[in-house]
């Protein structure tokens, strides 16, 4: 059994990884996020499709590099060793243009995506130390790849991760940890919801005519890209709905 962690397990991508890693009946999980409740849940539906997966749910609020520190260091015993990093909790805030942009959306951003990755990175990797199967799987974005309208600072924190999973992948080569970016273009979750600071009409509109990703189709990445033999790594996948061209050209019907 392989020990995974995932961040931002509570919805979307982090929730579809957790359900189609359980089916194959070779992960223990350690999910994580900051609704609780969405985490049991969560294990309600992970025990329908393998009532005998092991699970150990916990709340952490990335952006809290004490928080982290403590609640790593705290788990249990039986828990402290893990094989698997999914650095999966993100968001957008705003999309507004750099001039219009608010201070308390750029922070959030930068202090989730970029900051709150660095601090569970950094706990995780001594964790790592007895696998001999050690992987770390970044969500990037095409906002990673490519800078969009208003999209600046989720942008650039997406670039950041983009750096980042490159400069792990380096510092990490020697300790046999593999390092993995997904960089999906629209994947339907509650994303947009969250970057319209809950406008539910708003956030419908973004995948109006066309069919995006769904979180599905990046668990189902993430399974193969966990699959593959010890010798082969997937270094950086770019993964699009087929309606969408680039970080800006979709086509609706
Ligand atoms: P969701 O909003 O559905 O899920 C985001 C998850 O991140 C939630 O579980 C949320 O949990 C968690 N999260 C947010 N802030 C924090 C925090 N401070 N501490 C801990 N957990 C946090 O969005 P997605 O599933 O779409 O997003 C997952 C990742 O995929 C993100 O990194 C996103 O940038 C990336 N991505 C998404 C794309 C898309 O189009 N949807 C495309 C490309 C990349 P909770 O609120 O309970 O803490
Ligand atoms: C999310 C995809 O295109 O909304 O990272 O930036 S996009």
């Amino acid at each position: 059994m392989r020990t995974v962690l995932i961040t931002g397990a509570s919805s979307g991508i982090g929730e579809s990884c957790a359900l189609e890693l359980a089916k194959e009946n070779k992960y223990r999980f350690l999910l994580c996020a900051r609704r609780v409740e969405k985490l049991e849940e969560l294990t309600q539906k992970i025990k329908t499709i393998n009532p005998n997966s092991e699970i150990h749910t916990f709340k952490l609020d990335v952006r809290n590099s004490e928080e982290v520190e403590t609640t790593l260091s705290n788990l249990p015993e039986e828990w402290k060793n893990i094989d698997i990093l999914i650095n999966n909790a993100g968001l957008s805030q705003g999309l507004d243009a750099i001039q219009d942009g608010q201070i308390g959306d750029w922070d959030r951003m930068i202090d989730t995506n970029v900051k709150g990755l660095l601090y569970v990175t950094k706990y995780v990797i001594p964790m790592m130390a007895g696998s001999e199967q050690a992987h770390i799987i970044n969500l990037g974005s095409i906002a990673g790849k490519e800078v969009y309208p208003n999209g600046n600072v989720y942008c650039a924190t997406k670039h950041a991760v983009d750096a980042l999973t490159k400069a792990m992948r380096i510092d990490l080569l020697s300790k046999g940890i593999k390092v993995t970016s997904i960089d999906p273009g629209m994947v339907e979750t509650e994303f947009s919801e969250v970057r319209f600071h809950g406008d539910k009409d708003r956030a419908k509109s973004v995948y109006h005519g066309l069919t995006p990703l769904t979180g599905q189709d990046i668990a189902e990445i993430v399974s193969f890209v966990l699959s593959r033999p010890k010798h082969v790594n997937i270094n950086d996948l770019l993964v699009m709905p087929t309606a969408q061209a680039n970080g800006t050209l979709v086509i609706r019907k």
